[in-house]
């Protein structure tokens, strides 16, 4: 077999990201370890099946130092890439010890593992756009201040920090502060996935995953996002590691749009047109003959929001040549598409 040029470690292989970011890295002739953790359901997440046989699992737990330890002390990595965290937002409101215990204290636990074990691996660390929370400037850029206002972003933040300070100490570690992407493989609890299944079950005569009703439930329609494709945001991640020296980078479209105009678009997708009635929480969405599709449902409502995000790539794509190829328009459209196929025949 040819020998391969270098060692990655992926942590979060099963997630969105994870799939993506090992596809890439093998194609460039890494040898791939993704690590992922224990779970009582049968086999890992589907996002990574297509890629059994080129890449070697490892079984390991950010909230572990063992096993961390163990992992990299064997592997030895030249790159490391840490994409695993609690990464839902509105559910780190009731869950911010276990947030903080992954998304901060997890890359803490790591840094050591990797001072320790393999001084001279390189880090890249998932960071986001989360950080600037309450925005104090539009678009938002590496000058502008952070603001968090989740218990996500807290922890994040911390995690962003100690990386600042580890950097500032010698050691080749990146912050990539991505904006929201997304893909066919998002997960399910977000937002556009939500909505790209949900609708896609409404074209079907299929019932929703979660109610079994024949309507969505959604949480706040105004809230702005500068959405892009993981695809493209896996390459930024690969590119910063390969830089004389190690920076922070925003990876951004600089395009925002609403939650309501990522439902308009996914629908329009799907043949269906909104006619939305009423306000508020009141506010429902009907389709052309009259069916009630959508309605509002507080619970989704976070105590604190984010209103608005737009990111300014600037930097990355003038020290890295990063670009994002896919726009939200296609974005919403590949996503709408691979929903309708999966769900066809079931
Ligand atoms: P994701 O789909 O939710 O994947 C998260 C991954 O982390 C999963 O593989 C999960 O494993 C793993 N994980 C969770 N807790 C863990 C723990 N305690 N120990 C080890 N592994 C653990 O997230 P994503 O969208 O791929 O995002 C990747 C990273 O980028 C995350 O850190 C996220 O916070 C950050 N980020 C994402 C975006 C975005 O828009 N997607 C934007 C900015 C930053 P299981 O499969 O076992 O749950
Ligand atoms: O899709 P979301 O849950 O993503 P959010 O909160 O922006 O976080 C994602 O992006 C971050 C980068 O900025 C990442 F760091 C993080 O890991 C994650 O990947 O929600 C987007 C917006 C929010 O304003 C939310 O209130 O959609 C609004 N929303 C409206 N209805 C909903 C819903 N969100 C969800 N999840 N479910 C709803 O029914």
């Amino acid at each position: 077999m040819e020998k391969q040029d270098k060692t990655a470690l992926v942590t979060g292989i099963t997630g969105q990201d994870g799939g993506y970011l090992a596809e890439l890295l093998l194609d460039k002739n890494y040898k791939v370890y993704g690590m992922h953790r224990r779970g009582s359901t049968d086999g890992h997440s589907g996002r990574i099946n297509h890629l059994k046989g080129k890449l070697e699992l490892v079984c390991g737990e950010l909230t572990d130092i063992g096993s961390l330890s163990k992992i990299i002390k064997q592997i030895k990595p030249d790159e490391v890439y840490n994409l695993a965290a609690q990464s839902h937002v509105g559910i780190s409101f009731s869950q911010k010890h276990y947030t903080n215990e992954v998304n901060w204290l997890g890359v803490e636990r790591l840094i050591d593992c990797i001072k320790e074990e393999a001084p001279n691996a390189k880090l890249y660390q998932a960071s986001t756009s989360e950080l600037f929370g309450e925005v104090l400037e539009s678009p938002q850029s590496e000058k502008t201040p952070f603001n968090p206002v989740s218990p996500y972003a807290t922890a994040k933040l911390k995690a962003h920090n100690a990386i600042k300070r580890e950097r500032e100490n010698g050691m080749f570690c990146c912050s990539g502060i991505l904006f929201n992407h997304e893909s066919p493989r998002r997960g399910l609890e977000f937002v556009t996935r939500k909505f790209t299944d949900g609708i896609a079950r409404i074209k079907l005569g299929i019932p929703q995953r979660e109610t079994g009703k024949n309507y969505l439930e959604m949480g706040n329609l105004e809230a702005r996002r500068d959405w892009g494709h993981s695809r493209d945001y896996v390459e930024a991640m690969w590119k910063m590691l390969q830089q004389d020296s190690p920076s922070d980078y925003v990876i951004a479209t600089g395009e925002t749009h609403s939650v309501r105009e990522f439902i308009e678009a996914a629908a329009d997708v799907a043949g269906i047109k909104i006619n939305w009635q009423g306000q508020g929480v009141e506010e429902k969405g009907y389709d052309q003959s009259g069916n009630k599709i959508i309605a509002i449902n507080p619970k989704f409502f976070r105590p604190n929001e984010v209103n608005f995000l737009i990111g300014d790539a600037t930097k990355a794509k003038r020290e890295l040549g990063w670009e994002p190829k896919v726009r939200f328009k296609e974005l919403v459209e590949e996503m709408v598409q691979a929903d309708l196929e999966k769900l066809k025949g079931k």
